[in-house]
């Protein structure tokens, strides 16, 4: 009998990265780029190279550089990191190369994207983000940052002037975020006398582009009121939704990609099927963008109202349920029947109305929505979605709460979600400790829960009064005040089963 004792060398050396050498001799069932991604060069310029971006924008742009042939060369995505370097770091030695896995119950699909010309570690970046915007070749620059990206005053949705991270980038060379680097850029650009590139918001704001606009232009009056005024007149930033589900990737994604490829990838990211990108129309050269599924209109705001609160609300609101009842994942937490019916009820009843569509196009949106979001395929840990919920509350529950309560709606979905949200901070793991939690709120909400221990109602008015978060007095605020009360009070003495009961009343 042959035995050995140590495997033979080629099956430790024998698995490959993926890079352009590999693309052609990829197992038959892969799509790769249609193009040569050696040769692209980089019209567009992106910050913020995670996930989301590399499962939409990129696969979007792939389409359109596939349809134009040579001309569409010229829409590469020079691809940014403002802060870490683990994404550069995978993409490095992958010459930008990864696979986009779409899953769902049917199935997997695969795909190499190679619409990205060149990642960058913006810190490290010897060019630096500022001229990588002013070379003329850069005709679009596409943001996602998250909301926390953009440093914005949550009551005026005006750039927080006062925040370290703003003041240390005011006169900085190398500004580090991302306000900083476009205004930066944008300087440049006009000293040079060069048309400005077109800067599209791809985060879940409201009226995203506005939004931006008026936080850039707030950051150059801090320094220039000339700039200022120029970017006003000069620089386009369209409002865009942009739609979908994309968890962050896991070890067993990796091996996925191994499985699938054959050859390594360091940096492979994980996608429902579905995507949706709405675009304002805008002036000047652009990729196809339509051949990848975008559709560009006069006017966004529908389709972002009906996606932030019905999508992004309820994502909210089966994060935080989901995470109390024990669930890892949202659709974990939505294939529990009483919390899907509370979910829908929250998008049917409660939510939906307060979006300016259709009645029509709303059911169909939410029919959608509840197979989007039970897809076992993907993982979206609830941690994950519930993360930096101060700051998302307020364009996801509570512009539809006030419209509700100023409407004398009854919203018990919505005033369980708040109470979720409140309660999430005093999670505890199976030790005793405390759940690690990402907000940039966590010490002074969990100073706020600490400070209201023993009192429901002292609570519910301490939070609904918490103007960081919850803006101005809410309509109503008193009878809100008490049925949240009532909420914070059943999560604590009851399961969190009884409490959805009879918030349903069932
Ligand atoms: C999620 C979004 O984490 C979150 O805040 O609600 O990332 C959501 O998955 C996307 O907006 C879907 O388009």
């Amino acid at each position: 009998i042959e035995t050995h004792t140590t495997p033979p060398s080629y099956a430790i050396s024998s698995v490959r990265r993926l890079d352009r050498t590999c693309l052609s001799g990829l197992p038959a069932g892969i799509r790769r780029p249609r193009f040569d991604p050696a040769k692209l060069r980089s019209g567009i310029l992106h910050l913020g190279c995670g996930a989301f971006h590399r499962a939409h924008q990129a696969l979007v742009t792939q389409r359109a550089i596939e349809a134009e042939g040579d001309a569409g060369l010229r829409w590469g995505i020079s691809s940014a990191s403002l802060v870490r370097r683990t994404t550069p770091d995978a993409l490095a030695p992958q010459q930008g190369l990864y696979t986009l896995i779409e899953r769902s119950a049917e199935g997997c699909r695969a795909e190499v994207i190679g619409a990205i010309s060149e990642v960058v570690h913006a810190p490290s970046d010897a060019r630096g983000l500022a001229a990588r915007l002013a070379d003329p070749e850069t005709r679009i620059v596409t943001l996602t940052v998250t909301d926390r990206g953009y440093f914005l005053d949550p009551a005026s949705h005006r750039l927080d002037a006062g925040d370290p991270a703003i003041r240390a980038d005011l006169g900085a060379a190398r500004p580090a975020t991302p306000i900083g680097a476009l205004v930066r850029g944008l300087a440049l650009t006009r000293d040079a006398g060069h048309v400005p590139p077109v800067i599209l918001c791809c985060d879940n704001l409201t009226a995203n582009g506005a939004t931006l606009k008026q936080a850039v232009s707030d950051f150059a009056a801090l320094e220039d009121d000339g700039l200022a005024a120029w970017i006003e007149r000069n620089v386009q930033f369209p409002n865009t939704m942009v739609d979908r589900i994309a968890p962050s990737t896991g070890d067993s994604d990796r091996a996925e990609a191994l499985g699938l490829l054959g050859v390594e990838d360091a940096a492979p990211v994980v996608a429902e099927p579905f995507l949706d990108w709405v675009i304002e129309e805008f002036d000047g050269p652009r990729p196809r963008w339509e051949e990848g599924g975008a559709t560009f209109v006069s006017d966004v705001e529908p389709f972002e109202i009906a996606k932030l609160r019905l999508l992004n609300g309820t994502h909210m609101l089966l994060a935080y349920i989901g995470a109390l009842a024990g669930y890892r994942t949202i659709a974990e937490a939505i294939q529990d029947p009483l919390i899907a019916r509370l979910a829908e009820r929250f998008m049917r009843s409660e939510q939906g109305p307060t979006v300016p569509v259709s009645r029509e196009r709303r059911d169909h949106y939410i029919d959608g929505l509840i197979s989007r979001l039970a897809n076992p395929a993907i993982r979206h840990e609830v941690g994950r979605v519930g993360r930096n919920g101060s700051m998302k509350l307020a364009t996801r529950l509570l512009e539809p709460m006030r419209y509700n309560l100023a409407e004398r709606r009854d919203i018990p979905c919505t005033i369980l979600a708040i109470a979720a949200w409140i309660r999430w901070f005093a999670l505890v793991d199976t030790a005793g400790t405390a759940v690690s939690i990402q907000d940039p709120n966590k010490d002074e909400i969990r100073r706020l829960c600490r400070a209201t221990r023993e009192n429901p109602m002292l609570r519910a008015e301490t939070f609904l009064d918490y103007d960081e978060v919850f803006g101005d007095a809410l309509p109503r605020q008193e009878q809100v005040a008490s049925q949240l009360a009532q909420a914070i009070s059943d999560l604590h003495r009851y399961d969190i089963h009884e409490v959805i009961a009879a918030q349903l009343g069932e």
